[in-house]
């Protein structure tokens, strides 16, 4: 293990106003109640894990944005977001961010770009591209924005943002992969083609694999392994029977298999700087529905860390006799 491999900082941000279900809010809680912080501090005795609790926010009174809903809500968590998500990278851990909706991701997104002097990527594991700006959106819900708001390629197409000066769109697209997606607007197809972006859907899960699809995208996305990698991952990109308790959940997703498997790879790489775990909405579904969403994030998120499906050696040999 590097350095910072083991070092991890987690993050709740239970904001719910990105979509209209209230329940997201409560995703940190949930999470963390199935054990979290006991879990990554098991993974192996090198792990040193830091829980910097939930993130809050005074309201801001920008003004309103046409077609983005809750907007003066939204550009005031961010900032907080991103000076939490700054100050745990700086600190030297890999931040961990438990949403709330995935419109909080541009402020996780803005935080690590400002901790980090070298270049990031992203990777951004969903069924929806969350591509679409204020005029292509016909929901107006927030949470389908957080990419084309983060993309220096899409900057032309944004009105001015008040409130929002901090928020630098930095990242160029072609250092962006999406995994997962089956639920994308015809616009977002659109931008999707027009600037080339690295996108593969779940045909592409069918025809070439899971673990060959993570590698095509590292290797579109950091050819030289030396970015730091963020990556944003959404729930609701598992399949609708791994992970039913979420707010837009679309079927014929991801096997929790191929979520787990996805972050094993990043873990491998030793390159991981922050990821976002956002959308799970434990007020959808039967509590067994729930159980089993958090479950799957559960697994997902120790993945990331280095839990590994083959089982930890025992820190001491037993004498022989013993067996
Ligand atoms: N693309 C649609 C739906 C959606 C986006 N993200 C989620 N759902 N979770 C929209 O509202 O922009
Ligand atoms: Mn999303
Ligand atoms: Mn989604």
């Amino acid at each position: 293990h590097n350095g910072n491999s083991s070092k991890i900082g987690v993050l709740g941000v239970p904001f719910n106003k990105g979509q209209p279900k209230l329940g997201v809010a409560k995703g940190p809680k949930v999470i963390r109640d199935a054990g979290l912080i006991q879990k990554l501090s098991e993974i192996h005795e090198l792990v040193d894990v830091k829980d910097y609790g939930d993130v809050s926010y005074n309201i801001n009174e920008v003004k309103e944005i046409l077609n983005m809903k809750e907007y003066p809500h939204f550009a005031s968590c961010n900032l907080e977001v991103s000076r939490n998500v700054e100050k745990i990278v700086k600190d030297g851990r890999i931040c961990l961010t438990l949403g709330g909706d995935h419109s909080i991701a541009v402020g996780t997104v803005d935080g690590h770009i400002k901790a980090k002097t070298e270049n990031i990527c992203i990777l951004w594991i969903d069924a929806h591209a969350d591509l679409n700006t204020n005029k292509t959106s016909s929901s107006g819900n927030v949470h389908g924005m957080p990419m084309a708001l983060l993309a220096r390629e899409l900057s032309d197409y944004w009105p001015y943002l008040p409130g929002m000066d901090w928020q630098k769109p930095v990242i160029s697209i072609r250092n962006v992969a999406y995994i997962g997606l089956r639920s994308v607007d015809s616009y977002e197809r659109l931008v999707i083609d027009r600037l080339g972006i690295t996108a593969f859907g779940m045909e592409d899960v069918e025809n070439y694999g899971i673990n060959t699809v993570v590698k095509m995208a590292l290797d579109r996305i950091d050819p030289e392994g030396r970015r730091s990698i963020h990556v944003s991952y959404d729930i609701d990109s598992l399949d609708s029977l791994e992970a039913p308790s979420t707010g837009t959940s679309v079927r014929g997703g991801l096997t929790l298999r191929e979520g787990i498997h996805i972050m094993e790879t990043i873990h491998k790489t030793g390159r991981l700087g922050a990821m976002d775990l956002v959308e799970v909405n434990p007020s959808i579904g039967s509590e067994k529905d729930v159980n089993r969403t958090v479950e799957a994030a559960v697994h997902v998120i120790l993945a990331a860390f280095g839990h590994s499906r083959r089982g930890l050696l025992p820190k001491t040999s037993l004498p022989l006799q013993t067996f």
